[in-house]
Parts: structure tokens; C-alpha cells; sequence
């Protein structure tokens, strides 16, 4: 039938365009012409309504099976040229990843910690417990119960960070870690002898030398019979422990608040060993921290009894020991965490 004949035709041509389609986008533009409207294949379906009832049956049939076929090789063809464009894009997109190192190494402690670290040890080694204590503080353990009343003109020397939990200025960042030493002595009796080593908060912009978040340690001793003396040996102990033989310690009279008589504690500067170089302005020393005997004050804020115990405090940065240690000239570099700076401690 010659019908059937021409819908043969026009189904291999139709396969012809969809097999010789080179691209998505090629086919796309191809589409109208197998199987739209306008097409071969589509002129035939409405061209089936001139046709005599029998006819149309059979030649509707036929018309069918062939349309849906050149359906199916159109779909199959989008799919086959789909994959491989995305073949493609993949291979064009590869990313060469051999230059990252197979074994990137294991990682060590934050040069921060490994001082935490050490410092703990040297005072364990000397008897004192390691006490820890919340961050988040009231106006209470920061400054009232260390003889700091809210008119105090000492509290000025703390740059004070302060929470809005709309409680006024009561809840704080705690500006030293005094307040776990004062926990401590509420919750514990005496023999006390306790490091306090900790991250603490100021009101401060950041520069080569301050950090509005550093750490810093304490110690706490209070028991029978303490003195200024022994303030001064445990310093000595402890410096000679943790800086080697050489270098000594002073103490150069000062004021805190909380302690009475207060002294600054320095100790020979660690680069020229006392010589006197750049680094401590040709003095051969360094200032380390602050100490004094703990005053009686805050020893009757927290319960304990200061006509039958005496005590000493002392507290220092450990951030700048760090820096000294290695000689590093800017505290910011160990906190910005480029591996390639903290890699080399
Ligand atoms: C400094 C000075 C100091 C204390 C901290 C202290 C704690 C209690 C009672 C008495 Cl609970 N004193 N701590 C005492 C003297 C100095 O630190 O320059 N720190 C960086």
C-alpha cells in the first residue's frame, strides 16, 4: 500500500535526523521535524481523517507503531547525547588533586596548651592541685569577694566585659581567674595549695601585646603558719623548674587590691640570662606577674578564718610566657591558627 509505503519513508528519515544529531541542542531544534507537528510523521496523522473507515484502522495502526518508535529513538538518543555531555563536562572539570600531601601528619597540642601543660606539671610537682571554674562570672567572685566593693577606684584596672542579661552589670566575663581560687576556698577548708590556670576576658583591642581573651594562671596557698617567705621561695622554686637553673626571681614592692603587702615578680630575662639585652631594656630582668599575701579581707568573705590561717597569691600571663619562650614578637600570630606558624611549636 503506497500509504504505508510513504509512512516508511518518512519514519526512515525521521531516524535519520534523530541518529545524525550531534548534540542536545542539535536535536532540540531537530525535534519539530520528526515528530511536530509539521513533520512528515505529523502530516500523516492528520491526513488519516480523509481516509475511508478501513483504511483509516489500518493505516492508523501502522502510523502508530512507527511513531512510537521514532518516540522511543528520540528519547533514547536525548539520554545517550545527555551522558555524554556530562561525560564531558566531568573530564573538562577534573580537579588535579596530586599536589595535596597523601600524609598530612598527625597534629599536636596548640603551643598554648603544651605551656598549660608544663606549668601544671612544675606545680603538681611541687604539690598543688590544678582547679578549673566557669568563664561566664558575677560581680561577687570577680570583684567583691577579692576586697573590690562597687566603688572601689581599683576596679578601673580591669577593662571589664559585661553581659546583657539584663541583670545591670552583675553578670561578667571574668577579668582574672581569682574567682575559682575564691570557689575553691568556699567549697574546700585548709591546706589549700591550687593552680588556676584559665582563658580570661578584657575590654581590650588587639596588638602585637593584648588580647581580649588570654590566659592566665593563679596560685592560691593558704594554711597555718604562711609567710611572706615562703611566697617568695615557692616563685624562686617555680622559676628555676620551669626556665632551668639560671634564671632567678625578685619581687619589687606593688598594690592589689586583694593581697597585703602586693609585689610584682620578675624574674631575669630569658634571652640574655640577667646580661642585659633588648628584650628587657638592658635591665637583665623581666615582669613576669603579680603576688602579695592574700588580704584578710578576702579570707572573711569566703569563710575562713584569718586571725588562725595566712595565705599568698600569685598570677602571671601565659601567653606572653609562650611568646618568650620561643621568641615570638606578636601574640596574635598564635591564635590566627595558620598551620604554617603553629606547625613549628
Ligand atoms: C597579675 C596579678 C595577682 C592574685 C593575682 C589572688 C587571688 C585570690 C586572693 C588574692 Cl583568690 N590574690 N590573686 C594576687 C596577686 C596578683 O595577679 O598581674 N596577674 C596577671
Amino acid at each position: 500500500m503506497a500509504v504505508s509505503e510513504d509512512i516508511d519513508a518518512a519514519a526512515t528519515a525521521a531516524h535519520g535526523l534523530i541518529s545524525g544529531a550531534a548534540t542536545l541542542d542539535a536535536l532540540k531544534a531537530a525535534e519539530p521535524e520528526i515528530l511536530g507537528k509539521k513533520s512528515a510523521l505529523g502530516q500523516f496523522k492528520r491526513a488519516l481523517g480523509g481516509l475511508e473507515p478501513d483504511e483509516r484502522r489500518v493505516v492508523g495502526q501502522h502510523l502508530n507503531a512507527v511513531r512510537e518508535t521514532v518516540s522511543e529513538a528520540l528519547d533514547d538518543r536525548r539520554a545517550e547525547l545527555a551522558a555524554g555531555e556530562r561525560r564531558a563536562q566531568f573530564e573538562e572539570e577534573r580537579m588535579d588533586l596530586t599536589e595535596v600531601p597523601t600524609d598530612p601528619g598527625l597534629g599536636h597540642l596548640h603551643l598554648v596548651t603544651q605551656t598549660v601543660q608544663r606549668l601544671e606539671d612544675v606545680f603538681v610537682g611541687m604539690g598543688f592541685t590544678v582547679s578549673e571554674g566557669p568563664e561566664v562570672e558575677t560581680d561577687w567572685y570577680n570583684f567583691e569577694a577579692l576586697n573590690l566593693p562597687k566603688w572601689h577606684p581599683a576596679r578601673s584596672m580591669w577593662d571589664t566585659l559585661y553581659l546583657n542579661l539584663d541583670q545591670g552589670d552583675n553578670v561578667l566575663l571574668r577579668t582574672h581567674t581569682s574567682p575559682v581560687q575564691v570557689r575553691v576556698m568556699q567549697e574546700q577548708a585548709p591546706p589549700i595549695y591550687t593552680i588556676c590556670p584559665g582563658k580570661v576576658f578584657r575590654r581590650d583591642t588587639a596588638d602585637a601585646s593584648h588580647l581580649p581573651a588570654f590566659h592566665q594562671i593563679e596560685g592560691l596557698v593558704v594554711d597555718e603558719g604562711i609567710t611572706f617567705g615562703d611566697l617568695a621561695g615557692t616563685l624562686d622554686e617555680f622559676t628555676s623548674a620551669y626556665f632551668g637553673g639560671a634564671i632567678k626571681s625578685r619581687l619589687r614592692p606593688s598594690f592589689f587590691p586583694f593581697t597585703e603587702p602586693s609585689a610584682e615578680f620578675d624574674i631575669n630575662c630569658v634571652i640574655c640570662e640577667g646580661s642585659g639585652c633588648q628584650t628587657c631594656q638592658r635591665t637583665g630582668w623581666i615582669e613576669l606577674g603579680g603576688c602579695g599575701m592574700v588580704h584578710p579581707n578576702v579570707l572573711s568573705n569566703v569563710g575562713i578564718d584569718p586571725e588562725r590561717y595566712t595565705g599568698f597569691a600569685f598570677g602571671f600571663g601565659i601567653d606572653r610566657l609562650a611568646l618568650m619562650r620561643h621568641g615570638i614578637d606578636d601574640l596574635r600570630d598564635m591564635f590566627t591558627n595558620d598551620v604554617r606558624f603553629l606547625t613549628q611549636f
